[in-house]
């Protein structure tokens, strides 16, 4: 994927259909004097759906669809005849979508699932025909409902991927590369800081055609909740993730103390991550011996480890086997589960620099209605 492809962000206008009028027609035929009110019912105007796609992994098809408008009902005509529904709009997002008010930030839904379907914006009701309002005192109503107006919203869709395992680690830790060895996945590896813009997803293998899914996200560093390096953006990546995995270089001078830098940053963004398991891989054992290991060891927060070279391959089916246990032991809340206790702050809009738009974009859409005669 190239790294410009990768949107996690879109904001859209979006606009329901109005419902249709209700017909206030009388029926008139040759002897057929007084035939009564026969006018039909106004359609449903279509509503703006989002639905889960699992084949989508990015925003970027919705990047230049900036105006999304579902079909006004047709007006009810006469003999009854009801007006055609407008169709609804379906968008359809990667599991992981949020939606939020553009204007206000305020939360407005969640999809997570495949097949998942959520109403954005609701389509007006069609208006009842003057057929319904005929009673014993007034035989014939000249009167029948309008239907009700479209709603309009800009929305901003925001993803944040729903991956079990989500990697955490200053730059250059080998996190990219752990992602590269454990999974088919090929993101981009190099001997500096940042090199990963954007995160990686990958299937892990493990045994009996198990699996899970790791999220690469780019590196933090102190004081990244302040703006430095690539900042916080992308820990809402692992805000979802079901298990944290610090990924520490094993030659750095001193493994806790970089931990809890980490831990630091990541209470700064949403204390909520540090209620999450978390497992930590000492990467790069490879550059030590035996004896350093167990020094190491002697010092080490208080946390599932796993010493790891993503170059011998030491450590690597045991880092699995951690992971997998952990993903799997009682107390722990799957992803699928924990969204009911998810809590969705409100968008700090401003804070994504969109430029301002118009307001209420016109969609050249006259009243497809029929007339009511
Ligand atoms: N010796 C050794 N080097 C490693 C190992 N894993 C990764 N490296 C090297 O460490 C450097 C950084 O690796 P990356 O995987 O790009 O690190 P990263 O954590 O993804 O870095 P950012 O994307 O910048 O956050 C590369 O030069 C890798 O070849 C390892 O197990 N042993
Ligand atoms: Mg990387």
């Amino acid at each position: 994927m190239a790294e410009n492809n990768f949107v996690d962000y879109v904001k859209i206008f979006c606009r329901s259909g109005k419902g249709g009028r209700g017909s206030a027609h009388f029926r008139r035929e040759k002897y057929i004097p007084k035939g009564g009110p026969d006018g039909g019912d106004g359609g449903d105007g279509g509503s703006i759906i989002l639905r889960g796609n699992r084949n989508y992994w990015t925003l970027l098809h919705l990047r230049y669809q900036r105006h999304i408008f579902a079909e006004h009902g047709e007006n009810g005509s006469k003999a009854q005849r009801s007006g055609k529904k407008g169709e609804n709009r379906v968008i359809e997002v990667p599991c992981g979508t949020v939606a939020y008010d553009a204007h206000t930030g305020e939360y407005l839904c969640d999809i997570t699932d495949h097949g998942q379907e959520a109403v954005l914006l609701q389509g007006g009701r069609g208006g009842q025909g003057n057929q319904h309002f005929k009673t014993a005192t007034n035989q014939a109503p000249r009167y029948a409902q309008p239907g009700e107006p479209y709603e309009e919203r800009w929305v901003v869709l925001e993803l944040k991927m729903l991956a079990d395992v989500g990697l955490v680690g200053f730059p250059n830790a080998g996190k990219s590369t752990l992602l590269s060895v454990v999974s088919e996945a090929k993101p981009k590896i190099a001997n500096y800081p940042f090199t990963t813009l954007e995160p990686n997803l990958g299937i892990v293998s493990y045994r009996d055609g198990k699996s899970f899914v790791m999220a690469d996200i780019p590196g933090i560093i102190e004081g990244a909740c302040e703006g430095k390096g690539l900042g916080l953006r992308f820990l809402r990546h692992i805000e979802r993730n079901s298990l944290l995995l610090f990924v520490i270089s094993a030659d750095v001078d001193s493994v806790s103390k970089e931990y809890a830098i980490l831990l630091n940053e990541l209470t700064q963004y949403n204390p909520e991550l540090l209620d999450k398991r978390h497992v930590l891989a000492l990467s790069k054992s490879d550059l030590l011996d035996e004896e350093l290991m167990q020094e190491i060891s002697r010092d080490l927060p208080d946390l599932p480890y796993v010493f790891i070279s993503s170059i011998t391959g030491l450590g690597i089916s045991a880092l699995k086997d951690i992971l997998w246990r952990e993903l799997n032991s009682d107390e722990f809340i799957p992803v699928a589960a924990s969204r009911e206790t998810l809590v969705h702050r409100k968008l700090d809009v401003a804070s994504l620099g969109f430029e301002p738009e118009e307001e209420s974009p016109d969609d050249n859409d006259t009243d497809a209605g029929l007339s009511d005669q």
